[in-house]
């Protein structure tokens, strides 16, 4: 009686391990992951609107001096955790204040040499020349 049931287990740890191999010997192996061939096209950068973008940052106009072509709409992005403004010497236009991350685009229709400032901080200042 001991003995029977001893010979049940083995059996049964027998079979059991034969299933398990059986099992991991048939299972199929993944198929290879499908990579595309040929990548997405990235979304293309945007032209980069060369020389029509200062940045605010430090509490300076980065470039100070810009120099664009009639017709060229200029946009400043204040990088700053301060707000500033961009604000024409002569009054000819004012971004009133920019938050961090907040864009003003002004375009400049003739050729001339504008100087403008942030009216917050009196030490930052610069100029656009439209050529
Ligand atoms: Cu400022």
């Amino acid at each position: 009686m001991h003995h029977a049931r001893l010979a049940t287990l083995a059996f049964i740890v027998i079979l059991a391990t034969a299933a398990c191999s059986a099992a991991s010997t048939a299972a199929p192996t993944a198929p290879p992951s499908v990579v595309p061939s040929a990548a997405a096209p990235s979304a293309s950068a945007l032209p980069a609107a060369a020389g029509s973008a200062v940045t605010v940052a430090n509490f300076s106009f980065q470039p100070a001096t810009i120099t664009v072509p009639v017709g060229t709409t200029v946009t400043w992005t204040n990088t700053d955790s301060a707000g500033h403004t961009v604000a024409a010497d002569d009054g000819s236009f004012t971004s009133g204040t920019l938050g961090t991350g907040a864009m003003f685009s002004q375009t400049f229709s003739t050729a001339g040499t504008f100087a403008y400032h942030c009216s917050i901080h009196a030490s930052m200042t610069g100029t656009v020349v439209v050529q």
